[in-house]
């Protein structure tokens, strides 16, 4: 079963750290590091040590630190990058190189022949190197460059036989789930390596795509937290969580699912962002519920209208009061949670006197529990 032995390699800081608006210092990274080892992420992605001195400190600052997830680094395919990634002490290195038109043209202007001779000469080079080095290879742009120039370059790289994992990249957002699905099943099949998938989200697929990677066979997923990454992003991790615990929630088992929150919290305060209300998991209203049929139902059982647990998140549900779609079975809950008794008859006058009130404006809490308290005085 593909869901069952899969890896998720956090990108927070390294895709994360080109969304627009995320500066981090190195105390933060570590911070950020921390919580995501602890939440349980097997590797942590940092940006290349050729982007900037800091870049290149925080990488010796994070495989130092104890954790137990293996921090890899992203590089792009030449020997100078790579030489300066080794000597970093990192566990694995993400080559990736550039195989669509687009990118041929006006990123590094080599031809296929010339991009396999690259592949061939750094990825071997490192294998004399470092022996036991993790080594993934990836085509950017992997669903705009041409099926037979891909299958030459991923042929080519297994049998060389230098790199452990194969990357697949939708860069632009452009793929569709069936897309990623045939790719990633065609790789799995012909090389038998790992397959990992990086996906953005462009054009809303993002969370699709990786579960069909998933479903094909990939081994690796890419993530950021809240999804931050060049333009909107890629695969959030929440969103991923969701995806697979709403499968089968022994898929993320592995995981401490309560520190999503904070996870989630920290990112969008570093990155003075707020959580978008829609958000997976940690959306303000993700665990409200407001008709009366929904509230009648969830109250008796949240399955009837939950398919995340919020309390597997440390999180709590609300039932939302004082509003004209208001049943009276929430009056009664809400009655029943302050210690007062009414009657049946009682709570559906109440309600009635809510909604004719909420028809002009919601009713707050406080002005909910002053009619449940009156009431009660008024019957006793
Ligand atoms: C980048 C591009 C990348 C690489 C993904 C990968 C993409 O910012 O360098 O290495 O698999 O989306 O293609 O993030
Ligand atoms: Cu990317």
């Amino acid at each position: 079963m593909p869901f069952d032995h899969f890896s998720i390699i956090e990108s927070t800081l390294r895709e994360g750290e080109q969304f627009s608006t995320a500066h981090f210092t190195t105390a933060q990274k570590l911070e950020m590091a921390h919580l995501l080892d602890e939440f349980g992420v097997e590797i942590i992605e940092m940006t290349s040590p050729v982007a900037s001195p800091q870049s290149e400190a925080d990488i010796r600052a994070l495989t130092s630190a104890g954790l137990r997830a293996r921090i890899v680094t992203h590089i792009r395919c030449n020997r100078e990058d790579a030489a300066r990634a080794l000597d970093t002490g990192v566990h694995g290195l993400d080559i990736v190189i550039g195989t669509s038109p687009q990118l041929i043209q006006h990123s590094h202007g080599k031809s296929i022949r010339q991009i396999i001779d690259l592949m061939e000469e750094v990825t071997s080079w490192v294998r004399t190197q470092s022996p036991n080095i993790t080594l993934r290879f990836s085509t950017e742009d992997t669903f705009r460059s041409r099926e037979a120039d891909l299958l030459r370059i991923y042929l080519a790289v297994a049998a060389i036989g230098t790199v452990d994992r194969l990357g697949v990249a939708d860069t632009v957002g452009v793929a569709t789930p069936l897309q990623v699905y045939n790719m990633v099943k065609q790789l799995v099949r012909l090389t038998g390596l790992d397959v990992e998938f990086h996906g953005h989200n462009d054009s809303g697929c993002a969370i699709a795509n990786a579960a069909a990677a998933l479903e094909a066979g990939a081994t690796h997923i890419d993530t950021t937290v809240l999804g931050i990454g060049e333009r909107n992003g890629i695969t959030p991790l929440g969103g991923l969580v969701a995806r697979l615990y709403t499968l089968d929630k022994r898929y993320v088992e592995k995981y401490h699912l309560p520190l999503l929150p904070r996870i989630d919290r920290m990112i969008a305060d570093l990155c003075e962002l707020e959580i978008p209300f829609s958000n997976y998991i940690t959306g303000s209203s993700a665990f409200i519920h407001k008709a009366g049929i929904h509230a009648k139902a969830v109250l008796a059982d949240p399955n009837t209208y939950e398919i995340l647990r919020p309390e597997d998140f440390g999180l709590t549900r609300e039932i939302a009061m004082g509003h004209k779609l208001m049943g009276w079975n929430t009056l009664k809950a809400r009655s029943e949670t302050l210690g007062l008794t009414l009657t049946d008859d009682t709570l559906k006058a109440l309600t009635q006197e809510v909604k004719r009130r909420a028809d002009t404006r919601a009713l707050t809490i406080e002005e909910i529990d002053a009619l449940l308290h009156d009431a009660t005085t008024v019957g006793a």
